[in-house]
């Protein structure tokens, strides 16, 4: 008979190129928004744990950035960095594909990195509600060479208890590692900083969003109850201080205001945002 009162717990590490859904897979399974998610390259920048709380145990996901092989500039070498130092310690790995895009090599040298890895793998193949997937029979192939393939939807939930099933099966017993109730491992600020990037990587274009990065100095509850958060957006260039804050101020009080409504249905309060605009080119060095 199946012994029911065994808890397992235990971290799953979602891999992948950039875009193919794994900060929307993590929100969708913790059940809250605890990554950003743009359709952007690059949007994540630092591994974010989603915490699963079920009776037969608990799973840590751990949300990477992007891989993303060909730029050989600073942030994509400390990202990369992160994602290499992710697989370590870790119980399973989620590798997660895009069957609306080709596989090119990046994916291809992806691939043969999960490969080599000592650990227990599922193949992901996500974004299964999109009608057009005119890669999907090539990476039903491609997944042949793993034990567990499952096909999914981060967007429409679909088979995502099938996700959780199956890692559970390769998690072994042991304590949970965080409380009941606590979703991620990121601090307050550190969850408003990247709500902010969010919406800064959603209006800026081009080459703008990657020269960003958002520090939350200060939060504090008010007497009226109003939450004031004063944060900074650091940028490289004086050119996309300039670009930021718009003509007349008019960029920065839109990311403001849109960035304003989202924290305040998110936190159920008033909220006030300072936000002022720095340049700062050590922002890689000094906070990633
Ligand atoms: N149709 C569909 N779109 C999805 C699904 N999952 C993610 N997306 C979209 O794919 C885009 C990228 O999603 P992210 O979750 O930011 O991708 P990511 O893999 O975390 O990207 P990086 O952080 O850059 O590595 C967004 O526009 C999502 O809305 C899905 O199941 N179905
Ligand atoms: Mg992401």
């Amino acid at each position: 008979m199946k012994n029911t009162s065994i808890f397992k717990s235990g971290f799953a590490v979602l891999i992948g190129r950039s875009n193919v859904g794994k900060s929307t897979l993590l929100n969708s399974l913790v059940g809250t928004k605890v990554a950003i998610t743009t359709p952007k390259a690059q949007t994540t920048r630092r591994p974010i744990q989603g915490i699963i709380h079920k009776p037969q145990g608990q799973i840590i996901f751990v949300d990477t950035p992007g891989i993303f092989k060909q730029s050989r500039d600073q942030l994509s070498k400390k990202l990369f960095s992160y994602v290499k130092e992710s697989l370590k310690d870790i119980d399973v790995v989620v590798y997660v594909v895009d069957p609306t895009r080709d596989i090119g090599a990046e994916e291809k040298y992806i691939l043969d990195l999960v490969k080599h890895l000592g650990t227990k793998k599922i193949f992901v193949i996500n974004k299964m509600d999109e009608k057009q997937k005119p890669y999907l029979e090539f990476y039903r192939e491609m997944g042949r060479s793993f034990e567990n393939v499952i096909e999914l939807s981060a967007k429409t939930r679909e088979n995502l208890n099938l996700l959780l099933e199956t890692i559970f099966n390769d998690l072994p017993e042991g304590e949970p590692f965080y409380p009941e109730g606590q979703f991620t491992s990121l601090r307050h600020e550190e969850w408003l900083a990247e709500l902010v990037r969010e919406k800064l990587f959603l209006r800026l274009r081009q080459e703008v969003p990657y020269s960003v990065h958002v520090v939350v100095d200060e939060t504090q509850t008010r007497e009226n109850g109003t939450v004031y958060i004063k944060a900074r957006v650091l940028t490289t260039d004086d050119r996309y201080k300039s670009m930021i804050i718009g003509k007349g101020g008019r960029g920065i009080k839109e990311i403001g205001q849109s960035t304003r409504k989202e924290l305040e249905t998110v936190m159920q309060q008033s909220v006030f945002l300072d936000l002022s605009v720095e340049v700062n080119p050590h922002w890689v060095e000094q906070f990633l």
